[in-house]
């Protein structure tokens, strides 16, 4: 398939380590990727659906013990332990190389070895990278079929002399106690072995797209973000784009595919990516983005035509369900879809499930890999080769106190301390607690592949040099009241401040100076058609003097964790320092 000498030299390499069976070249024809189907319904490693009301769909379930990413088994293995920094896990190479060696070997014995050329970004952009995987799993492939670029296409551009990222993955016992996600930045390899779930296996995604590639736009001067891109079209027809990063499974997703409601006639939102941004300097000085994936590996439970119709409409044909319920009319269920709950389904366990039983049907991690392409409002720009403006950056997360519907930061450097202090009740998407209030800096800390002192730096320094910066933004969807409901009704409806932020940009709309930042005035967060009372805008548009003191001692906190090494910016002390010094005015 390939006279690319390195590609030829690590095979030779990876085949004596693993020693399948067989080899199977992953060329990108749909002859290749039908035949594998069957062979995985035949296993029972899928299951087909109902064809004629889900065409070219199947479930497939994973082990119960690998249900998510698994933070604590991840690595990134630099030479010096600082160029990790202190918020990833470390190991030598050299020890970490040995440890896994051993655990790889053989372990394709009597199995097929596929070999997946892919690319991350479109074909042809000067943004995209090329991977290679090689998997004992056919669910990898067929799902790195929806979410990258793959096959003999992306060999041609590789040609015989490019670079790739070696990607080695295992599922081998699926042993927790022996899981590893590990990352050799310096040697561009990823390597994944007794995992079979989503985020540690489809190794372009978060572990290249995110991890190595942070790491490479940190030495290359771009950006690598777990962020969404859309564009915003208003009823003139301009379009202005937008990047959110928000932690998983906190509503990027969502926001990215969103339907404006019946007060915004003539606006639309156009999905560009739903989950990592890769973005760099354009020809215009300003921040140009690219989605570099394919399809979407989005999060199953809530998603109904009420609040995500149009990822719902992406799933109805050639998606790979995982972890959900199959109903008996071989359609499948989760938590927060329209209709009624089934009387009786399979659930996400493989075994018989009733209403009455209070368990979860689908797994609250439960999601669907889908075509990007099959998407209602996928982007015109989805494609584009430079991508596309980036007008501005949104973070955001999940705080039932605290945090305001929206601000606006004074500048870059504020933006960036924002985006730095960012926190967010912890969600299924991670084994682990869920629902407890961590720091989650751009929504990055599982993937920032290397020392985190050093991104922030990165974020700075790239403030130097863009000349036509975005604006930063903060939002919340998740406020609670004293009874524990929302205060916000989120979704669509989230359109009434994405407004405000695209008419920010515009310097189409007044902000009034706070503490924290721009926040809009109340009377320009168009309400037609809401429900709600002006007090709870009120609230929602405040802040909290007290709360924020207390933010700032928590905050301390968790930059007192990076004060070891020296390689924190000293930029972001000031802005603390600022922001104490405004709030005790
Ligand atoms: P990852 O794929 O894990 O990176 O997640 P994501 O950020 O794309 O999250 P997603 O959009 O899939 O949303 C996750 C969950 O949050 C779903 O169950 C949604 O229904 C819920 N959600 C999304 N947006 C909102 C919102 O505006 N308000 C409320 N209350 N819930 C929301
Ligand atoms: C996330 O957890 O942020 C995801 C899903 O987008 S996974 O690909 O599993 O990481
Ligand atoms: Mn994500």
């Amino acid at each position: 398939m390939t006279n690319n000498a390195k590609v030829k030299a690590w095979l030779d390499d990876m085949v004596k380590l693993l020693a399948p069976e067989k080899i199977v070249w992953i060329d990108g024809s749909e002859a290749q990727l039908e035949e594998l189907r069957a062979i995985a319904v035949s296993t029972g490693e899928l299951i087909k659906l109902n064809q004629e009301k889900l065409p070219g769909c199947y479930l497939h379930r994973t082990a119960q013990n690998d249900v998510a990413r698994v933070e604590d088994r991840t690595f990134i293995c630099t030479t010096k332990k600082e160029d990790a920094g202190p918020m990833n896990n470390w190991m030598a190479p050299s020890e970490m190389y040995d440890k896994l060696y051993k655990l790889y070997d053989k372990s394709y014995a009597g199995k097929t070895m596929y070999v997946i050329p892919y690319m991350m970004g479109p074909l042809g952009s000067p943004f995209s990278k090329i991977g290679i995987e090689l998997t004992d799993s056919i669910y990898v492939v067929l799902n790195m079929a929806i979410m990258t670029r793959i096959g003999e296409k992306v060999l041609a551009e590789l040609g015989d002399d490019g670079d790739f990222v070696k990607c080695l993955h295992a599922c081998k016992d699926v042993n927790p106690d022996e899981r590893y996600i590990v990352h050799f930045p310096e040697d561009n390899t990823i390597m994944s072995v007794n995992s079979a779930y989503g985020g540690n296996v489809l190794l372009g995604k978060k572990c290249f797209a995110l991890r190595i590639g942070s790491y490479l736009g940190m030495k290359e001067g771009w950006m690598a973000e777990h962020m969404l891109i859309l564009g915003l079209e208003n009823p003139q027809g301009e379009v202005k784009y937008v990047c959110a990063a928000f932690p998983s499974a906190c509503g990027k997703t969502n926001l990215a595919m969103l339907i404006p409601p019946e007060a915004f006639p003539g606006y639309k939102v156009w999905t560009v990516g739903d989950d990592i941004s890769w973005m760099k300097i354009g020809p215009d000085g300003g921040l140009w983005a690219v989605n570099p994936e394919a399809g979407f590996f989005g999060v199953a439970p809530g998603t109904s035509t009420k609040t995500n119709k149009n990822a719902l409409m992406t799933t109805m044909s050639n998606t790979i369900f995982t972890n959900v319920a199959l109903c008996d009319d071989g359609t499948v269920w989760w938590e927060g879809m329209d209709g009624d709950v089934p009387s009786h389904c399979i659930d996400w366990t493989g075994k018989e499930w009733t209403p009455d039983m209070g368990t979860k049907a689908a797994h609250p991690n439960s999601r669907f890999t889908a075509p990007a392409a099959q998407c209602p409002c996928i982007s015109s720009e989805f494609e584009a080769a430079g991508g596309v403006p980036i007008s501005a950056i949104i973070f955001g997360g999940r705080r039932e106190k605290a945090a305001p519907l929206c601000y606006e930061a004074f500048d870059w450097n504020h933006g960036t301390f924002i985006g730095s202090t960012m926190a967010s009740e912890t969600t299924a998407a991670a084994a682990g607690a869920v629902g407890v209030v961590r720091r989650d800096p751009m929504a990055m800390r599982p993937f920032i592949g290397y020392n985190v002192g050093d991104y922030f730096q990165h974020w700075i320094d790239m403030g130097g040099k863009v000349s036509k910066l975005p604006k930063i933004f903060h939002v919340n969807w998740f406020r609670k009241d004293d009874e524990g409901h929302f205060m916000w009704p989120g979704f669509g409806d989230n359109l009434r401040v994405l407004n405000w932020i695209v008419d920010r940009c515009e310097g189409k709309v007044d902000a009034k100076e706070t503490e924290l930042g721009y926040l809009p005035y109340a009377k320009d967060i168009n309400v037609e058609g809401l429900d709600i009372a002006p007090e709870t805008l009120e609230e929602l548009l405040s802040v909290d003097k007290e709360v924020w003191l207390n933010e700032v001692k928590l905050i301390k906190e968790f930059y007192a964790q990076f004060d070891t090494d020296g390689r924190f910016p000293k930029e972001l002390y000031d802005q603390l320092a600022a922001l104490e010094a405004r709030l005790n005015k």
